[in-house]
């Protein structure tokens, strides 16, 4: 199908929720002269959200390294030598004093990760711990703990997960290209008990990996055709690191990194897209773009999960040059809702 701007399928209003995308669609939106796709995409975004405001996330990894996934991005890999050494779920306390931090600093989300690729049922006990006291600091709570199953998922919305964050990270078939060791099918089914177990879901991508732009446009096809869109789409930046067999990978033309916050702000009208993993590596006037296309969250504080996140004034200044705020929760509540419709 040739795109077509006034076609009734694409919903002119920005408004319309739809899960039955075409690739031919997909990619007729890249293909869009970029101000139109941004134009377009500014428009949709001012449909569901306040353009101005920005949900603000800290993330945290709670256990670190010696990973037995062999993700060709991952510097928590075992596979691959880079530094990151390998520790054990960190203490409870430890995690509410830096939750503590996070929430001083103005974060609203609590985003723990940890490196493995299934977690025990005794792991889900102890996160789940952890999860009651970071709720009880009255933050929001997300986790990124591997694949679960539909118990281990169910224990953790009882604990009061809110979030589950668990990446398609690419196309069904470049997936093989960057892991061996699970299959596209285990992450989907993952995806599947979170939501069964009434969680939200946090399920995105990385660009920079020598994927094509079929690639991209195939990843954010699945996620918006899902039976419910992700609450919220994290786009990661390829933070190339050493000792990773993408350490040398080729860097996206940041305007395709623009355009790609742009296509999934218009196929996933209502979620939250974050600008996730990579801003360290970007200017300003880039992370304006993507802000103008559509992002409306990241990550703030020092660090990702093992690599630098810009400094945490160098962020507020961001936000003081571009008007930007932070978003409540109450707000974000109120965008899930509509995801519902
Ligand atoms: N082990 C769990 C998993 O794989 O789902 C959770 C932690 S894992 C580090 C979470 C996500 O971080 C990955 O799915 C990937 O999208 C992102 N990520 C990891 N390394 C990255 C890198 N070097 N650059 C950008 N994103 C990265
Ligand atoms: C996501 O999509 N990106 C975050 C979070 N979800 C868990 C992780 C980025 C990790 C970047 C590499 C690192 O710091 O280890
Ligand atoms: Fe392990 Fe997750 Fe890193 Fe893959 S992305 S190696 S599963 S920590």
């Amino acid at each position: 199908m040739v795109f077509n701007a006034e076609s009734p399928r694409v919903g002119t209003d920005g408004r319309t929720i739809r899960h039955d995308w075409t690739t031919e669609e997909v990619l007729a939106l890249y293909q869009l002269p970029f101000n139109d796709l941004l134009y377009r995409a500014q428009a949709t975004h001012r449909a569901h959200f306040d353009a101005n405001e920005v949900q603000i996330s800290t993330l945290l990894s709670i256990k670190t390294g010696g990973c037995p996934e062999d993700c060709a991005y991952c510097p928590q890999s075992a596979h691959f030598t880079t530094g990151v050494k390998s520790d054990k779920l960190m203490a409870k306390e430890s995690v509410l004093a830096e939750a503590a931090r996070a929430r001083a600093a103005g974060a609203s989300r609590f985003c723990m990760g940890a490196a493995w690729r299934a977690p025990r049922d005794r792991d889900v006990e102890d996160v789940a711990e952890i999860i009651r006291g970071v709720k009880a600091l009255g933050l929001e709570t997300c986790a990124t703990l591997g694949m679960l199953t539909r118990p281990q998922a169910q224990r953790l919305k009882e604990a009061g997960l809110d979030y589950y964050n668990h990446n398609l990270d690419t196309s069904e078939s470049y997936y093989g290209r960057i892991i061996s060791t699970r299959t596209y099918q285990d992450r989907l089914e993952t995806l599947d008990h979170v939501r069964a177990a009434g969680m939200r879901v946090c399920c995105g991508g990385i660009l920079g990996m020598g994927e094509s732009r079929d690639d991209r446009a195939a990843m954010l096809r699945t996620l918006a055709n899902l039976p419910e869109h992700p609450e919220s789409v994290p786009i990661n930046m390829l933070v190339r690191v050493e000792g990773t067999p993408l350490a040398d990978a080729e860097p996206v033309d940041p305007l395709e990194f623009v355009r790609t916050i742009a296509v999934a702000r218009i196929l996933m009208p209502a979620s939250v897209v974050r600008l996730s993993a990579g801003r360290e590596a970007m200017s300003d006037e880039l992370q304006a773009l993507c802000f103008l296309a559509g992002a409306n969250s990241i990550f703030y504080g020092e660090k990702l999960l093992t690599t630098p996140n810009p400094a945490m004034h160098a962020d507020r200044q961001l936000f003081d040059r571009l008007g930007l705020r932070p978003m409540m929760p109450s707000r974000e509540e109120c965008h899930a809702e509509n995801l519902r419709d």
